[in-house]
């Protein structure tokens, strides 16, 4: 059944602005929030879409941050519209609005897509951040698919969040700048060092999106050139052996572009293990009591 707008507007009529966080897988979206959340005491709603049956960025976000609703299993720009209509609906129940709500889109997502849910009954759209990953931006053997959802999303937003320049190397962090100053000459672009107190004015405060930004609606090809897969490590895991373990449950997997999960080895606390392509990180959690373990969600490149 198709989603039904409600013709009253709650909240004697004011509308909370809504700001959507794109960008492709890995980018660094759930950090960014994180750490502009960190940098605000204002009352924020977030909303998070992850693809895989298991929503590890809402866990990863909620820890920190009470008012975090998820939207698991699916995109929500192409195949999840049912859960959004859902978030929404709970939000206009509350009797009191929050001050602003962020969505974090899957990684697969065209923001373009999304835009007609941020002038939803209540709410008011205020922009489009899109999250992009200045390591990817540089990539020599970087698929067609991937260069292509990157420059796509780009072109869709009222503003760049530009991370992982700490990756790069001055010629290289020289030539990603060119790249995206080429992809979008008109759009401002601040950086992920900016996010934290600084930046969640810059962030949250767009006012409006920009008109003419973007001309039509595309198709919702991403998702469609992605899979998603939930991969389950042996058990049990010690500790020392959970990299090996990750390794070679990937090792089987032909074009890996994201995986995450929560590991619970035998030996010590829970793991989180990140991958994005050939980059791995493995760390504690903040606190393991909130989370239990998960398989690896893993998304591939359909070829
Ligand atoms: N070096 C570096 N790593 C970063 C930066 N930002 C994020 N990361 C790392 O990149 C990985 C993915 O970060 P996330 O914030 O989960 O990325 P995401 O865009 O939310 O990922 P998905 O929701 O799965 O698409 C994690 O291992 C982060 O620690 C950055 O500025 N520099
Ligand atoms: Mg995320
Ligand atoms: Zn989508």
């Amino acid at each position: 059944m198709p989603y039904q707008e409600p013709e009253f507007l709650p909240w004697d009529g004011r509308r909370v602005p809504i700001t959507f966080v794109g960008g492709y897988l890995g980018a660094g979206k759930t950090t960014a929030i994180n750490a502009l959340l960190a940098g605000t005491d204002r009352p924020i709603a977030v909303l998070v879409n992850d693809v895989g049956s298991v929503n590890v960025d809402a866990a990863m976000i909620r820890r920190r941050h009470g008012d975090t609703i998820e939207l698991t299993d699916g995109c929500v720009c192409c195949s999840s519209v049912e859960g959004f209509g859902a978030a929404f609906d709970a939000l206009r129940a509350r009797p009191t609005p929050p001050d602003h709500v962020v969505v974090e889109l899957s990684g697969v997502a065209e923001p373009a897509r999304v835009l007609p849910w941020g002038n939803t009954a209540g709410f008011r759209l205020d922009g489009v951040v899109v999250v992009v990953a200045a390591d990817r931006l540089v990539e020599d053997d970087a698929s067609e698919t991937v260069r292509t959802a990157i420059e796509h999303q780009i072109t869709q937003a009222d503003i760049v969040l530009l991370t992982k320049t700490d990756l790069l190397d001055a010629g290289q962090d020289a030539a990603a700048r060119a790249r995206l100053a080429e992809l979008a000459p008109w759009t401002p672009i601040v950086e992920s060092v900016a996010a934290g107190p600084a930046g969640a004015g810059t962030l949250l405060a767009l006012g409006g999106r920009r008109p003419g930004g973007v001309s039509a609606v595309p198709a919702p090809t991403l998702f469609d050139a992605h899979e998603v897969h939930a991969v389950s490590l042996p058990t049990p895991l010690r500790s020392a052996d959970v990299a090996a373990a990750v390794d070679a449950a990937l090792a089987g997997i032909d074009r890996v572009v994201r995986a995450k999960g929560v590991v619970a080895p035998v030996d010590g606390p829970p793991l989180l293990v990140q991958v994005v392509g050939s980059r791995r990180e493995i760390s504690a959690l903040p606190d393991p009591e909130a989370q239990p373990p998960t398989p690896l969600t893993v998304i591939t490149l359909r070829s």
